[in-house]
């Protein structure tokens, strides 16, 4: 019997994964780019070798969907492991719209990868943690992380990568939270949805190079208008490919709307503030450290709860 255990944190696409050209391998459509943010993480232990198969979450045991996905990954770890002890735990609400799934198969694949005795070399563990979520991959670096298509078929080259560092810029991602009511559809269903149903899904994937291209060049020159504009120009084209499937799927609800508006009028105002949204109807505002107090005060007549969070680091094991 070996443990070992992980923290990941979760990850933001300021340019959107959305939509697959593999299925089966979660290849992605478009190329993404993200942040990953600091406090929030997920907290995972492997234990490799017990008597029989157990998953964790949150203090109970998992729905059998959720296990029969935590232990479908582990095959990918090694088709003939033994039967494991899965425990993991988040510090943030699911409800939060905070990308769970991208700390939670970061923090499995480095744990998993761990106990089993396998490599732990990031690259290695963004493939993998690949096939559990996609966006999982961006989360095993912190900071400014891409996530190109790559070419090969079998995906070999599909991986993330880090573009720069948590403190290569002092932003914040200022996220109201809108609802904490359950997503009508998840995101791995409905980005399927719009690129079987929407007309304008072949738009989204046409333009998403210019995106990452225009994303990639502002983070790195640390051009926070560009970054915000092309980050809007993203989530609403994302949007319209769910508000234009066929039944349409509308994650946005009145609060979401009035956070919209007020970012608009924050700009108005003189401050710098852009939005982004993910497969739910939480509001996160991109902005500068200094104006990220001004911005959830901007914010907070229109929503229940904000956090305000910075970009965070790598994912760790916790030492034995
Ligand atoms: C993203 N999202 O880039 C996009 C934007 C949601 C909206 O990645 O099917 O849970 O597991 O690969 O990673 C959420 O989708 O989907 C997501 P799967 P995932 O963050």
């Amino acid at each position: 019997m070996t443990a070992a255990t992980a923290r990941a944190h979760p990850n933001i696409a300021l340019v959107k994964y959305w939509g697959k050209r593999d299925r089966a391998l979660n290849l992605p459509a478009v190329p993404s780019l993200s942040l990953t943010l600091d406090r929030f993480r997920t907290r995972t232990t492997v234990v490799w070798g017990v008597e029989a198969d157990s998953v964790e979450l949150d203090g109970a045991l998992a729905p059998a969907p959720a296990a029969a996905r935590v232990l479908a990954f582990l095959e990918l770890v090694d088709p003939r492991r033994p039967p494991c002890r899965v425990i993991s735990e988040s510090n943030f609400p699911v409800a939060a719209g905070l990308a769970s799934s991208s700390s939670a198969f970061a923090a499995l694949a480095l744990a998993a990868s761990a106990a089993a005795g396998h490599d732990t070399e990031p690259t290695a563990l963004s493939l993998l943690a690949r096939r559990g979520s996609g966006s999982a991959c961006r989360s095993l670096w912190g900071g400014f992380v891409e996530w190109p298509l790559g070419e090969r078929s079998d995906g070999a080259d599909c991986h993330a990568r880090p573009l720069a560092p948590p403190d290569h810029w002092d932003v914040a991602m200022v996220v109201a939270i809108a609802s904490g009511a359950p997503k009508p559809v998840g995101s791995r269903d409905a980005m399927e949805h719009a690129r079987r149903t929407s007309p304008y899904y072949a738009t989204w994937v046409q333009t998403a190079a210019d995106d990452f291209a225009g994303a990639r060049a502002a983070v790195l020159a640390r051009d926070l208008q560009h970054l915000g504009e092309v980050m809007e120009a993203s989530t609403h084209k994302m949007h319209a490919t769910l508000h234009t499937a066929r039944p349409p799927v509308l994650y946005q609800v009145p609060a979401t709307i009035a956070c919209l508006h007020e970012v608009r009028a924050l700009r108005q105002r003189g401050t710098g503030a852009w939005a982004t949204m993910d497969a739910g109807p939480n509001v996160k505002v991109l902005c500068h450290r200094s104006d990220a107090a001004e911005v959830a005060a901007g914010l907070s007549p229109h929503v229940a709860h904000i956090e305000v969070l910075r970009p965070g680091g790598d994912p760790a094991l916790e030492p034995r």
